[in-house]
């Protein structure tokens, strides 16, 4: 009985090496998923591998997005996880999500950033905040990839402060006229459908469905990014656009509502940046055991251990947040402040692991050999969008004191 416990935990010793190498979970949170949980992540890991890690270093180099992932990530479920089966979506849990999204991000923020707005941005306000007839017209073809959709709330003006947008709607008989414009926004050049944040006569922010070719609106993309070159970022122009009235969003107004969207989607980036860090150390740790200097592999070098340590304690303390903050919003408990410290705490640590591995990885660490420098430039945009990383510690600030730093 001994001799067979000694093999088992031998065993386990040896497996739990190897998934330190290849997918770090040191502290067993597998145990914590269900087989349905492990089996989406092993279809999108294997997508993922197949489908993004051997092209995305060239669409990166050549700021390309590739619009044929549109279709695919809809074939393979990436879009709307979480809603209804009804409508298109997966009808999974907010862990299952959570996994979708650690697992693209593991191959590309900017792609990840593709399937997180389809997503939380566009189909959920449709869903959450549409009409009957909305959600039948927009969410079967947002899922199944037809179309692809992107979400106007920054403007040139008015970026961790969107309360004071100044994109307008007036009422025109039977239609709206909407006049303003919207700068940042992922998707915008290849959007079907645009779900915009405006405000109306009487200054209430509503959300409105925009659609590509509809007379006055247009999308031009913004050039020259160092950082998510494979996701297309553009502007939103809106010159007297005429919406049908059945275009605004009913469910919801004021600017609660495009912050609930901003809950679900900093959720998902909160995972997916952890995709990005696990990527930068399993890297680095391969690295570190092949490259050769004063005759030793630099993975013998205390400092060098000492990155890999520090790397794989904040990966440990990301995922054990994820698990719990996805089991919080599986039963509708979670915060906004919960999901800010996760989203805040994910993606800075996520690069300060893409820079360290960098450091690891010497000149070969600015190449495009190795996901490094992709994942490092990424990362840069993902500590800013959906809320910067001082927005986040202020949204903590209001929750620890009760006193908003914002008015
Ligand atoms: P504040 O006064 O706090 O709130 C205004 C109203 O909203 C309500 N509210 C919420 N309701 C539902 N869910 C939430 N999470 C809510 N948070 C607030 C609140 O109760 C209030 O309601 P009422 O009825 O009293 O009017 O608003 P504030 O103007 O002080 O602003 C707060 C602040 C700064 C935290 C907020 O504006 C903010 O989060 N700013 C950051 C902006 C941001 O994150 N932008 C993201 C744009 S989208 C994007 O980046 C996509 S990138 C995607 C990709 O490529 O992956
Ligand atoms: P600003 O708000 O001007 O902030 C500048 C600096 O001031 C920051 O460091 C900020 O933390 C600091 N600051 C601001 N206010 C305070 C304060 N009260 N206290 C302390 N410091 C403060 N937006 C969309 O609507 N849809 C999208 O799809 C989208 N995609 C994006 C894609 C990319 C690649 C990028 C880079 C951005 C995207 N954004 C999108 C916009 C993004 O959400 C904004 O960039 C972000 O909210 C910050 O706004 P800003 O850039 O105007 O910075």
């Amino acid at each position: 009985m001994p001799a067979k416990t000694s093999t088992a935990s031998t065993k386990s010793k040896k497996s739990l090496k190897q998934d330190l190498f290849e997918h770090p979970d040191f502290y067993q949170i597998d145990d914590l998923l269900t087989e349905e949980h492990k089996l989406i992540r092993s279809s999108i890991r294997d997508f993922v591998k197949r489908e993004i890690s051997p092209f995305v270093e060239d669409w990166a180099q050549q700021a390309s997005f590739p619009v044929e992932m549109v279709k695919k990530f809809g074939d393979i479920g990436a879009f709307g996880p979480t809603i209804p089966t009804e409508y298109g979506g997966g009808g999974m849990d907010y862990i299952s999500y959570g996994l979708v999204m650690q697992e693209i991000e593991r191959g590309d923020s900017g792609m990840r950033s593709t399937a997180s707005v389809q997503g939380s941005l566009v189909m959920y306000p449709i869903y959450k905040f549409g009409s009957e007839e909305q959600r039948k017209k927009y969410l079967p073809k947002l899922a199944s990839g037809e179309w692809l959709g992107c979400f106007g709330l920054t403007e040139p003006d008015y970026g961790s402060n969107p309360a004071g947008m100044v994109s307008n709607f007036r009422d025109a008989g039977d239609h709206y006229i909407l006049n303003g414009s919207k700068m940042w926004i992922s998707n915008a050049p290849h959007a079907d459908v645009a779900v915009v944040w405006a405000k109306n006569e009487q200054g209430r922010i509503h959300g409105l469905i925009v659609e590509k070719g509809m007379e006055g609106f247009s999308a031009p993309e913004t050039h020259h990014k160092w950082s998510l070159r494979a996701s297309a970022t553009g502007e939103l122009v809106f010159d007297n656009v005429k919406i049908p009235k059945t275009n605004l969003l009913p469910g919801k107004s004021g600017l609660g509502a495009p912050l609930m969207c901003l809950d679900s989607a900093r959720y998902g980036i909160a995972w997916g940046a952890i995709g990005a860090a696990m990527d930068c150390y399993e890297s680095a740790r391969k690295y570190a055991a092949e490259r050769i200097q004063f005759g030793k592999p630099i993975a013998s070098f205390q400092l060098v251990q000492k990155k890999l340590s520090e790397m794989l304690t904040e990966i440990t303390k990301a995922q054990l947040i994820n698990w719990r903050l996805g089991t919080l919003m599986n039963s509708g408990k979670a915060t906004t402040a919960q999901i800010s410290l996760a989203k805040r705490n994910n993606v800075q640590i996520a690069l300060e692991i893409a820079r360290e591995a960098r450091h690891m990885h010497g000149a070969m660490g600015i190449t495009g050999e190795y996901p490094i420098m992709r994942h490092m430039m990424n990362l840069e945009s993902v500590i800013t969008y959906e809320g910067t990383n001082d927005i986040h510690l202020l949204i903590l600030g209001n929750e620890i004191t009760g006193i908003s730093a914002f008015s």
